[in-house]
């Protein structure tokens, strides 16, 4: 009998741990600090902003709202299929219910059962007809969910219970079953109680034993699934003629261990790395590694002062997973930056005192000045708009070329690192991820993108050749805090570079 009381108390004491973690999320998920999706741009004939927010827990929900900008929606169905099944495999659509006094606004939810990449399609119907809008996200467990504590007590009180109720049930039935009423049970009938009442609790033993080992095995395969940064190392070093080479490696093991679709680039480049000087932010740059071999990338490193560098490489694997790869890296024996600010090609950097990043509007030299319109409070999770206005020397707003095929660039980070997001006007979605799921749908399956010819199509030589100088990026900001935000845009042939700081509450 003594198995019984022993099993009740692990199982207590279990039930008592998982309580201590409510809710424990990770710190980081595919980009860094936040998980949601905006998209901003067409439906067929209507001007969408779409956003979704996925679990963090999977199996879990999708809040997805969708506001119609330009154009009389009726109605308004969300899809979501995995990436390797496409729409024809998905379940069918949802209607998505309109927001009673929002005009115009539209709220779904979506189940999404499995991690991974998925693409949320926005149907819109309405007077100009129909059209669709495709959404890439990513749907990964980056929280875990605990037992209160009151239930854990309960459900631990309601199993001693029925445990009880077992063993008096067999030992009774044992014990009385086979006497006629009112006959008091002889010793070999309590004996055969005893023996029955200690088999039943044995077998309940076993039961619990099992269960609980069950549960446990459940818990770590949904810990092991669970959505962590892949380890990463970087370092500068200076290479031949003087310039410094940075270094790249991805040295996780799941990397190389065949479970990743290839890579595919995005914006034509298949890394965009980010490099900001640590805790002071006043050293940043835009960088596009290109690969060594299928783990190692290299860059030369620009001209930034000395210092410890917190690392941000972007990546888009040909499921449609964009995920960030977080490192650190030690510059030192820098030499004195002779220029403030600097491109070559599509990479860029900054170093602090170019323009004064606490004020509204940045000079970023060359008589470029670029403002942050909006002035209203932000507030954590909120959906805004970041807008801002690129000018000339003339003082009137500026004519933008494209930088690698898009109107302008804005990268977020929270000042400990904790966020950091890479913004364009369209959204935070990867142009890459759209397109490739796209193409799938229309049936091109090639399954090994890194043997094909690589994508340069990927809007970087069709599309605008000009934008004005307005931009807005659609964001939420994941929590309070204080936050910088940098501004990228192309004009004279020449990439500018502002940045601004903000606080969140
Ligand atoms: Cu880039």
């Amino acid at each position: 009998m003594s198995a019984l009381p022993l099993v009740l108390r692990t199982f207590a004491r279990r039930a008592v741990v998982a309580v201590g973690v409510a809710l424990a999320a990770l710190a980081s998920s595919a980009h860094v600090g936040t998980n949601d999706a905006f998209f901003d741009g067409p439906a067929g004939p209507y001007a969408v902003r779409v956003s979704v927010r996925p679990p963090g827990v999977i199996p879990g929900q999708a809040q997805i709202t969708v506001r119609v900008l330009q154009g009389d929606a009726r109605r308004v169905q969300v899809q979501a299929a995995q990436w390797n099944v496409g729409t024809k495999g998905a379940p069918a659509p949802d209607d998505a219910a309109p927001v009673a006094g929002e005009r115009g606004l539209w709220a779904a939810q979506l189940w999404l059962m499995t991690s991974g990449s998925y693409m949320v399609n926005v149907a819109v119907d309405g007077a100009q007809g129909t059209g669709t809008a495709t959404v890439p996200i990513l749907a990964v467990a980056t929280a875990r969910l605990g037992m209160q504590r009151a239930m854990g007590w309960m459900l631990v009180v309601l199993g001693g219970v029925l445990v009880a109720g077992l063993v008096t049930l067999f030992g009774a039935a044992a014990r009385e079953g086979g006497l006629p009423p009112g006959e008091a049970p002889d010793r070999r009938h309590r004996l055969a109680g005893r023996i029955a009442a200690s088999g039943a609790a044995a077998v309940a033993a076993l039961f619990l034993l099992g269960g609980s080992r069950w549960w446990d095995a459940v818990d770590r395969e949904y810990a092991q699934g669970m959505y962590r940064p892949l380890a990463s190392r970087a370092d500068v070093r200076w290479g031949e003629g003087g310039q410094r080479i940075l270094r790249f490696v991805v040295t996780d093991t799941t990397w190389m261990g065949g479970r990743m679709t290839p890579l595919i680039p995005d914006h034509g480049k298949l890394m965009h790395l980010f490099a900001v000087r640590d805790s002071s932010l006043d050293a940043f740059a835009h960088l596009h590694p290109t690969r060594l071999d299928s783990a190692t990338f290299e860059t030369a490193f620009p001209p930034l002062p000395t210092g410890r560098y917190r690392i941000f490489a972007d990546v888009v694997h040909e499921s449609g997973f964009a995920r960030t790869l977080v490192a650190t890296a030690d510059v030192a024996n820098g030499p004195k930056p002779a220029t403030l600010t600097g491109a070559t090609g599509d990479d860029a950097w900054l170093i602090g005192p170019v323009g004064d990043a606490s004020a509204r509007r940045y000079a970023t030299g060359g008589g470029i000045t670029v403002a942050w319109d909006s002035t209203a409070p932000i507030t954590a999770g909120a959906e805004t708009t970041l807008r801002f206005t690129v000018r000339d020397t003339t003082g009137q707003v500026a004519q933008l070329e494209p930088y690698m095929g898009m109107a302008g660039h804005a990268m977020v980070m929270r000042d400990d690192g904790s966020v950091f997001v890479h913004l364009h006007p369209m959204g935070s979605i990867s142009v890459a991820a759209q397109e490739r799921m796209l193409r799938r749908e229309r049936g091109d399956t090639a399954q090994h993108g890194e043997r094909q010819p690589v994508d340069t199509s990927t809007h970087a030589s069709h599309g605008p050749t000009a934008f004005a100088g307005t931009l807005g990026f659609p964001f939420a900001f994941p929590k309070p805090g204080r936050y910088r935000v940098w501004v990228q845009v192309r004009h004279g042939g020449a990439v500018r570079t502002a940045a601004f700081d903000t606080t969140v509450r």
